[in-house]
Formats: structure tokens, sequence, C-alpha cells
């Protein structure tokens, strides 16, 4: 190894590649038996959504799935994850299967590996059927058995060819973006609800592993989390207890029990009578071990002390000497490696994989068969250069996906905000390798940074 390769290098087996959520891109909402979900319901209720946007049709990849698998191929990714959507399986919720929902994804499973490229495939990416929500959403304890259902189903038909398998993405979102803050569907606003709805989506995930690993043999099963990488604005001991209480609030409320130690006790005594209730037998289920932990990073969190917040006090401060991307996140790569090492350190983690990384700028049309957008590729060079220190200090980070392969719909913010390494015309449902995405294909192709980047 030359010193240029010991600073640049990536270890042999590290998994390149890129991700996407089916509601976000898969469209045909109406097609072949799907059910509807919470975000169906959710964006076509006026104001939810910027500009009305809808996940009706998105980058229509129901259709155009074959075209995307060639674009994996030609950015060179060894793995794709991408997320079932449970009303295409399961259009009531429970009960009956749509067949021609499991032929899709059996027929996508089957596209990739041709290619050869790994299917990663997360179980759920916030699509609840809007029956069970109809029934009382995550908060009611049945969901979690009607997705442990669910899972069985999928895993009885793609076990044998799908290795990789996650959870849950993101639970944090569902349970607080979705029944407290109210910006996520279902748009609910109690946070006992969101208490219990998280307490419910640990269960789920819960159930569900020892379902994957009896139907998938070999299977590899994790959780996707997007913890907060917190720093307390100054020493100050209230700066300092608030930073803390935010990291309850966000990351110990669910790596503690996943991870065999039950719900951190001062967030307990902070929440009082909100908390759910959970008997040893729950907090088993919970625990059940896992083979790696999915990380999806954006941008850091900067808190202080704020008396005037309603919220426990918590305060987040804006930090003007950073760049910030067009969802007004910092651009904060130290913030990578600090949290890859946190979680090693405070979690029996087993293996890491960065599930999400990357950001939304807003890219200029093609012009010329170019879409330049050199602000992401400065972000993905930062990030992935922050993996490869995290790497060098001995964390166990066996890969990375983009976020994302193609631009799509970004949840609330409609089709406003471009993540992709492939931009999408959502009038022609042309796509286009964007710069970034080039500058990646070359990454993956050298598995290192490129020198001159
Ligand atoms: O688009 C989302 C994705 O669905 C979950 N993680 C964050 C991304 C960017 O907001």
């Amino acid at each position: 190894m030359t010193t240029t390769d010991q600073t640049t290098r990536f270890p042999d087996d590290f998994v390149w590649g890129a991700a996407t959520a089916a509601y976000q891109i898969e469209g045909a909402a109406h097609e072949d038996g799907r059910g509807e979900s919470i975000w169906d319901r959710f964006s076509h209720t006026p104001g939810k959504t910027l500009n009305g946007d809808t996940g009706d049709v998105a980058c229509d990849h129901y259709h155009r799935w074959r075209d995307d698998i060639a674009l994996m191929q030609a950015l060179g990714l060894r793995a794709y994850r991408f997320s079932i959507a449970w009303p295409r399986i399961m259009p009531n919720g429970r009960g009956a299967l749509n067949p021609a929902g499991l032929d899709f994804y059996d027929r996508l499973v089957d596209g990739l590996l041709a290619a050869g490229i790994t299917p990663w495939a997360t179980l759920y990416h916030w699509d609840l059927p809007q029956a069970l929500e109809d029934a009382g959403g995550w908060p009611n304890r049945a969901t979690a058995e009607a997705f442990a259902a669910y899972v069985d189903a999928v895993t009885r038909r793609l076990g044998d060819r799908v290795r990789y398998w996650i959870t849950l993405n993101e639970p944090w979102c569902s349970a607080f973006l979705g029944y407290h803050i109210g910006h996520h569907a279902p748009g609910r606003t109690s946070f006992r609800d969101a208490l219990a709805a998280a307490h419910t989506l640990l269960l789920a995930h819960g159930l569900a592993v020892p379902i994957i690993r009896a139907n998938s043999r070999g299977a590899r099963v994790g959780i996707t989390l997007n913890p907060a990488q917190v720093y307390a604005v100054s020493p100050e001991a209230e700066d300092q207890a608030a930073a803390w209480r935010y990291d309850g609030y966000f990351n110990r409320w669910f790596l503690d029990p996943l991870y065999g130690r039950g719900y951190p006790e001062d967030m307990l005594a902070l929440y009082g009578a909100d908390a759910p209730a959970a008997s040893p037998a729950e907090l088993a289920t919970i625990a059940a071990p896992t083979d790696f932990l999915g990380v999806n990073y954006y941008a850091p969190s900067f808190i202080r002390h704020d008396p005037g917040s309603a919220f426990f006090a918590i305060g987040h401060q804006r930090r003007d000497d950073l760049d910030y991307t067009a969802m007004d996140w910092a651009v904060y790569p130290q913030g990578l490696t600090d949290l890859l090492q946190r979680l090693q350190r405070d979690y029996p983690v087993g293996e890491l994989y960065v599930t999400e990384n990357g950001a939304a700028y807003d890219d200029a049309p093609p012009r010329d068969g170019v879409v330049a957008d050199p602000e992401r590729t400065r972000y993905y060079r930062l990030h992935l250069n922050a993996c490869r220190q995290a790497i060098a200090a001995g964390v166990p980070l066996k890969g990375y996906f983009a976020w994302s392969l193609m631009d799509n719909f970004e949840w609330a913010f409609g089709y406003t905000k471009r993540f992709g390494i492939v931009y999408v015309d959502y009038t022609t449902q042309q796509r286009m390798i964007k710069a970034s995405g080039h500058w990646y294909r070359q990454t993956i192709a050298a598995n290192a940074l490129p020198e001159q980047s």
C-alpha cells in the first residue's frame, strides 16, 4: 500500500450503494391492487405538502424499474437499498395478500441480481396502510403484530434471494414527525401518542427479526436509525444538560432498548405518565440481536438550553460559520465521524453501514447533457472522507449508500428538494446522471476517493 492508498482507499469488501424508498419513487399509486397508505391520504389533504405534491406518479419507478437498474449499472453500484410498500403486499394492512405486489418486488430483486447488484430491502419506510392508521396507527400495539405478518409474507417470498434486511427506516421520524410534530403522515400532534408509536415500532422491529431469520437463510438483519450527532453549544452545565436531554429524546430512547438496556431512566423520569408502560417481555422482544446498525446521517444538532422552549427547554442553534444545504441543514462531516465512533463506543452495534447520506441542492436542469452539481460532489467527498477517518479509527463501517439514487418525492417538501445523484425531469420522466453521480462512479471504481475532486 502506498501512502496515497493508506489515506484514500476503502477496505476491499466495502459495500458501495445508493438508496431510495417506495413512496418516494414508485408512483403507480392505484395500480395492481395497491392499497391506500397514510402518505396517500396525507399528501392528498390540502396544505400538507408543498404545492400539494403527492407520490401518485413520483419517478414512475414501478414501470421504469428496468431502466433504473440500467442506471445503477452505469453508476457501478454494488448494492441497492430500496423499500417494500406494505400497502402493495397487504392492501388492508393485514389479511389478504396482493400477489401482484409481491410479483413486482420479485421481478425487481431478480433484475438486480441479474445485474450483479446486491438487493438491500427495507421493510418499512413510512407508508403504513391507511386501514391500520384507521385502527389506531402506530400507537396501537396491534400494529406490531400486523407488521410481523406482513414481514412473514415478504420474507417467505423474497428470503431465498434477498440477504440484507432492514426492518424499519428512521423510527424517530415515523413516531415523532408523524404523531407529535405532525409534519409527516398521519399528521397527528400528541406527544404521548408519539411515545406510544415509538414503542410499537420498536416492538414491530423486535418481532420481525426472528421471522426474517427463519424465512431467509443466512440473512443479515438490522434496523436503520437517524441518530443525531449532538453538540452542546457551550461547556456551561445548562447547555450540556440540554444536549443530554436531546440525546435521550432522539438517540437513547431508541438505542438503549434495542441493545437491551430498556428505556433510559432519565427520560422516563422526564416523560412521566406520557411514557409507555413496557413489560420485561416486550423489552426482551425489542432487544432481539441484530447483525448491523444502519445509520442515516445528514447534519449535526447544535443544542443549547432555551428556557423559552416549551419542549423540555431544548433549543437549536444555527452556526453562521458553516455552509447549509437546500434543506437548511449544516454541512459538517466531522459529525459523521464522531457519530460512528460514538455508536461503536456506547453500543454493541456489530457492523455499521451508512444507509443514507447526501444533500439537496437547487440543481439547474441539464445543459448540453450535463447536470453540474459541484456542491453535492463536495458534500459526498467530505462525508466519504469522514467515513474513511472513522474506519481508520477502528470503526467497523462496512458500507455506504448515497441518498438518493435519483431525485424524488421529498415528503412534505414534495418535489422541491432534489437529493439525487441522477436528475429526474418530472414532466418527461427522463433521467440523467448528475456530475456528482459520475464522481461517485469513479469513486466506486477506484474504491478510493479520487485525487482531484
Ligand atoms: O428523503 C428522506 C428519506 O426518506 C429518509 N431519510 C432522510 C431523507 C432526506 O430527508
